[in-house]
């Protein structure tokens, strides 16, 4: 199964390629831009969109990973449709095709005709990348159990406006392309928790002088007693993840008066579209380490490198797909990502350490869309229980 997590590692690089290609052409970008239909609206954006590179990356992780793995294609799951409509109004299932000269073809008509713009796309489909071995271990995880869920771009409107510039404070970037990641998220189809997760930041770092970006990734798996973390082997080496593991040193608290109380002390990453009363509290509680990100898949990117301690979000507009990479990533550095509303819940009914983590195998009922899959209870993405224990206090009177 280890071969699993090597091949979404090897689909979201090949993802990110197509992500920056599409970026580097602002004129092939301006083509790609179109409304989403109603149903698929995120409410949160007045205007929300739909790009066509959004779907390709979505149907090359399907067309890749299930040419590897037969029929793990009907399991997986994602926020965009693949029909796309042109601007003669042609209604087009954008899919990667056998040959790259027939997805060119296809990519052709929904670009209007624009063969040189499709034959760039094409190209970036159909390219053969390399990836390095993940050094994961012997893990067996029957096959037919495993549902995915990618989210192509998340943080679609940093991808669209992309910004390049923006300077970040604590490791964190509020805003710009830093904010854009590719999740995919592998989960159980039975019991719906998360068991492993690649997420791909493909802007991670400009080069000042080509103005090229290179990307950076990050896998975790999560499974029985096994729990493997590209952030652990590879630590040493001096790569991504010993960079990023250099942040992430947990401060040690002595027990005692004086560290109970810096115990209850945390920060946190929260949505711009936070409600007033949640991030009032979380101020009172974290002070000067209150940060603010775009992007479901970034902020929780920010817990996974220890930037913060937690990312909050009491409203109901990220969905499973923002969710199940992180969460098992999390989850294999021993964290998770809690329903905020369900624990809260419980609290009151006198439980205490009974919490619900998100679970990715079953829709909201009554709902229509994409709110099927809403994280309706809000989350808590945290890296140890103990910052989990703090947050649940400070928002205990909250109205679930
Ligand atoms: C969005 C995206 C937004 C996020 C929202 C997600 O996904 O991650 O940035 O809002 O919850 O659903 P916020 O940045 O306020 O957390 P997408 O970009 O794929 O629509
Ligand atoms: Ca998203």
């Amino acid at each position: 199964m280890s071969d699993v997590i090597a091949a979404l590692v090897h689909a979201s690089e090949k993802a990110a390629k197509i992500a920056r290609a599409c970026r580097l052409e602002e004129s092939l970008f301006g083509l790609l831009i179109e409304e989403k239909k109603e149903g698929e609206k995120n409410k949160k954006f007045v205007t929300d969109f739909k790009t066509l590179a959004d779907v390709l990356v979505q149907e090359v992780i399907k067309h890749d990973v299930g040419k590897q793995f037969p029929g793990i294609e009907n399991n997986i799951f994602g926020e965009e449709s693949n029909e796309f409509m042109n601007g003669l109004g042609d209604k087009i299932h954008v899919k990667v095709c056998e040959t790259e000269q027939e997805t060119a073809k296809l990519l052709s008509k929904v670009l209007d005709g624009n063969m040189e713009a499709a034959e760039v796309l094409a190209r970036s489909a159909h390219q053969n990348i390399v990836i390095p071995d993940l050094d994961t271990g012997k893990i067996d995880i029957p096959q037919d159990r495993l549902g995915v869920w990618v989210d192509p771009i998340d943080s679609t409107f940093q991808y669209i406006k992309g910004i390049s510039d923006s300077k970040p404070n604590n490791n964190i970037y509020s805003h710009g392309l830093q904010c854009v990641t590719i999740l995919i998220g592998v989960y159980d189809l039975h019991s719906g928790t998360p068991i492993m997760g690649v997420l791909n930041q493909p802007f991670a770092v400009q080069d000042p002088e080509t103005q090229r970006w290179s990307g950076k990734y990050y896998w975790g798996i999560s499974y029985g007693t096994t729990n493997v973390c590209s952030l652990r082997p590879h630590s040493k080496n001096g790569d991504v993840s010993s960079e990023s593991n250099s942040v992430s040193a947990p401060h040690h608290l002595k027990k005692g008066s004086a560290a109970d109380l810096e115990e209850e002390r945390f920060s946190a990453v929260l949505s711009t579209g936070e409600t007033v009363c949640v991030q009032t509290l979380l101020k009172g509680a974290c002070g000067d380490n209150i940060h603010y990100a775009a992007g479901a898949g970034y902020k929780s990117l920010c817990v996974v490198l220890g930037f913060v301690d937690v990312y909050v979000f009491s409203e109901d507009t990220t969905f499973k797909w923002d969710c199940c990479s992180p969460h098992a990533i999390l989850k294999s550095l021993g964290g998770g990502m809690a329903d905020l509303r369900e624990c809260l819940r419980r609290r009151q009914d006198g439980n205490l350490e009974d919490c619900l983590e998100l679970v990715y195998n079953a829709p909201v009922q009554d709902a229509k869309g994409a709110d099927r899959w809403a994280n309706k209870g809000g989350l808590v993405a945290y890296r140890s229980r103990k910052h989990l224990d703090a947050v649940l206090n400070l928002l205990s009177g909250i109205s679930v």
